[in-house]
């Protein structure tokens, strides 16, 4: 009809502060501030006092007006009849605190509220200047549950790389079985060791139904894994059909400008409709853009049809300044690395407040896997320094940069920083016929340690085995309370400060956890 009504949405959340399938108040947020609503709020199920901590939320975050709709209490059944204790003065106060503490916009009454309950509400409240919102809003992608901020803090946000039909033998083997369920394991084990979001793809030459599959596999993937889901497909009916299925705020990966606007023309409009955020592949008619100048020239372009014509967010345009691999010895690769980062930092500069996300392990494609690891964690390391924000990798796999032998650190930094003409060379010759996990080659470091330097030393540096008997031995010695207070939980603290300081990132968390939750397990016994 070409006529413009307001739509004001509302989530009704228990007593819990969840809606009835587990969404919190912060992932509803994140989905409904990427679509055209002109309100958002809350309604009916509770009396104004359970509505008090999402309320604060929303007033702080919400670049719209918020509405407060609550019920008159919570009810309660007398005889078979809903009764709804609160009175009309109570309701007015509740309320009316709320809109001077958290700028509530819009007031009104719910189930078991009457004409009384309203009246009150217009004394006690009145009429007033609206309350300012927030200019930006949050920086989020969101599950059907919950919210994840796209700028971590410490960065980056870990995006896991294994449910990828193309990255993983494993996930492709279990897509040509159509086992889904086999899917969703791995997706858990990404996101147990530390994966904020996931990178679902089911792309293969094998089969022609990559639409039917993602869908299917979206749609488990949203019911059974809490993290939100970064869509990746070059297709925009693939991409279309995902979109559709999910419930939370997506990341669709990718766009570019290969075709010219063809692909932005054909994704960004699946993109404002289900308000998700867009990963743009620093692509263009000549091609993938491998020096930072050609790199930002690339992401300007597709900046100011996206943002400037679609009116996309900046914060929910990611950039990816693409990852080349550096062990093909090619000239014309041997400064990719390099380039991309500085790439992240010109795209960071020239366009405020777009994100940037890299796949880190491509980076190391074609070398043995202990030098993967560790040109893998350099190259990490150089990324975040330079501004990066999100990072596609193998959780469980990443390595702390810290942690790196001086001369593997110095031979992958050669290579990646592209500071020597060898540096491919002697990287490869010095990791030649190495396995995994005789990584540091040298002596044992816990040889002459005590049993509490010991437990210090595995909950620090993640390693669980065998922790059981050094607690047997410390509380041999030891009152069992001394050992958690004098020795685990110093340990674990310091693990958090150098989480806190930047120095490790997340799945290292969780593993120096899982290592202090078999020794405290151990302790109790
Ligand atoms: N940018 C964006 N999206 C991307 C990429 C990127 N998506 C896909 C890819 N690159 C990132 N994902 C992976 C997944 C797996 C691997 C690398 C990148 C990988 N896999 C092992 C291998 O091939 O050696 C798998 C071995 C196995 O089969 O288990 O390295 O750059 N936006």
């Amino acid at each position: 009809t070409g006529v413009q009504i307001p739509i004001q949405a509302q989530v009704t959340l228990d007593t819990s502060g969840r809606k009835l399938l587990g969404t919190d108040i912060a992932a509803a947020l994140a989905v409904l501030e990427a679509l055209p609503v002109d309100v958002v709020g809350l309604n009916c199920s509770t009396g104004p006092e359970h509505m008090r901590e999402p309320a604060r939320y929303l007033g702080e975050h919400s670049t719209r007006p918020v509405a407060v709709i609550p019920n008159a209490g919570l009810p309660l059944n007398v005889d078979g009849l809903a009764v709804y204790p609160l009175g009309p003065d109570e309701m007015a106060h509740d309320l009316h605190e709320m809109v001077e503490q958290f700028g509530i916009g819009i007031v009104g009454g719910c189930c078991g509220t009457t004409p009384e309950h309203l009246t009150a509400l217009v004394r006690e409240i009145g009429r007033r200047p609206s309350s300012v919102r927030p200019a930006k809003p949050l920086a989020l992608t969101a599950s059907m549950v919950r919210a994840v901020d796209l700028q971590q803090d410490p960065a980056p946000l870990i995006v896991g790389e294994r449910v990828n039909t193309l990255g993983s033998r494993r996930v492709k083997r279990l897509a040509l079985a159509d086992d889904y369920d086999g899917m969703i394991v791995v997706a858990r084990e990404q996101v147990d060791s530390g994966a904020h979001a996931l990178d679902v793809c089911v792309a293969m030459t094998e089969r022609t139904d990559e639409r039917e599959m993602l869908r299917a596999l979206v749609k488990k993937l949203a019911l059974n894994v809490e993290a939100p889901l970064v869509l990746d497909s070059t297709e925009a009916d693939v991409l279309k059909d995902a979109l559709e299925q999910y419930p939370g705020r997506a990341i669709i990966n990718s766009i570019n400008m290969e075709n010219g606007r063809l692909k932005i023309d054909s994704v960004m409009p699946l993109a404002l409709a289900h308000g998700a955020a867009v990963v743009a592949m620093t692509i263009d008619e000549e091609g993938m853009a491998k020096t930072a100048s050609r790199k930002l020239e690339a992401a300007r372009k597709i900046y100011d049809i996206v943002v400037g014509e679609y009116g996309l967010a900046p914060e929910a345009l990611i950039f990816d300044p693409l990852t080349f691999p550096l062990s093909t010895g090619d000239e014309e690769f041997a400064r990719s690395a390099l380039e991309t980062l500085d790439g992240i930092r010109a795209i960071e500069t020239d366009m405020p407040g777009v994100m940037t996300i890299l796949g880190i392990s491509n980076v190391s494609f074609g070398l043995n896997p202990v030098a993967r690891k560790i040109v893998n964690a350099v190259f990490l390391y150089h990324a975040v320094e330079a501004g990066l924000d999100l990072a596609i990798v193998h959780p469980s796999h990443v390595m702390p940069f810290a942690e790196i032998p001086p001369v593997e650190r110095e031979l992958a930094e050669d290579l990646v920083l592209a500071r020597r003409d060898d540096a491919l060379a002697r990287l490869i010759e010095h990791f030649e016929g190495r396995e995994e996990e005789s990584t540091a080659g040298g002596p044992d470091p816990m040889a002459d340690m005590t049993p509490e330097e010991k437990l210090h030393y595995q909950i620090v540096y993640r390693k669980k085995e065998g922790i059981e008997e050094q607690i047997d031995l410390a509380v041999s010695k030891r009152d069992p309370v001394e050992v958690l207070n004098g020795v685990l939980l110093p340990a674990m603290k310091e693990v958090g400060d150098k989480f806190g300081a930047g120095e490790l990132i997340l799945p290292f968390v969780l593993q120096s956890a899982e290592a202090m939750k078999r020794a405290v397990s151990r302790l109790e016994t």
